[in-house]
């Protein structure tokens, strides 16, 4: 089943210099680039884009780190790619996150920088069709 899936490379991954490590372990696994642009968020691309945390207490200092830099927007496609996507990245907390996964191998402490885990991946195919359409209309 040959799926898209939206991958951000977060503010963080664009500062430390870890695009190129992150987009090679995308493409050693066999996905296709799609579409891939250095971006820089909006408060209105984000607010769709995290609608399902709105109201959460980390929502805020999460859409303030999203607008601290710029990002990297990249659509993937694969086989099972949202899945597999999502396993390449690790949980949500790198510290607990696998070695061998991006955030596991890459990611640093939360600490008090909760937000900082330099990658988003769609979790569904419902939520990749509706955040490609965010991030790139055109596709
Ligand atoms: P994921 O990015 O693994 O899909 P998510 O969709 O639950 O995780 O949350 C989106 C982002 O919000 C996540 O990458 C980092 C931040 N976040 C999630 N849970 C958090 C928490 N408990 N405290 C602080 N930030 C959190
Ligand atoms: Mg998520």
């Amino acid at each position: 089943m040959t799926q898209r899936t939206l991958v951000l490379l977060k503010p963080d991954a664009v500062r430390r210099s870890q695009v190129g490590e992150i987009v090679r372990r995308i493409e050693a696994k066999g996905y296709a680039l799609v579409a891939l642009e250095l971006r820089t968020a909006t408060p209105e691309l984000l607010a769709e884009h995290y609608a399902e945390h709105e109201g959460k207490p980390f929502y805020q200092p999460l859409v303030d780190f999203m607008l601290s830099g710029p990002l990297v927007a990249i659509v993937l496609e694969g086989e099972r790619s949202i899945e597999g996507f999502r396993s390449l990245a690790g949980t949500t907390d790198p510290t607990g996150a696998a070695p061998g996964t991006i955030r596991g191998d890459l990611g640093r402490d939360w600490g008090l920088a909760v937000q900082q885990n330099l990658v988003h991946g769609s979790d569904s195919e419902e939520s990749a069709a509706r955040e490609i359409g965010i991030w790139f209309p055109n596709l």
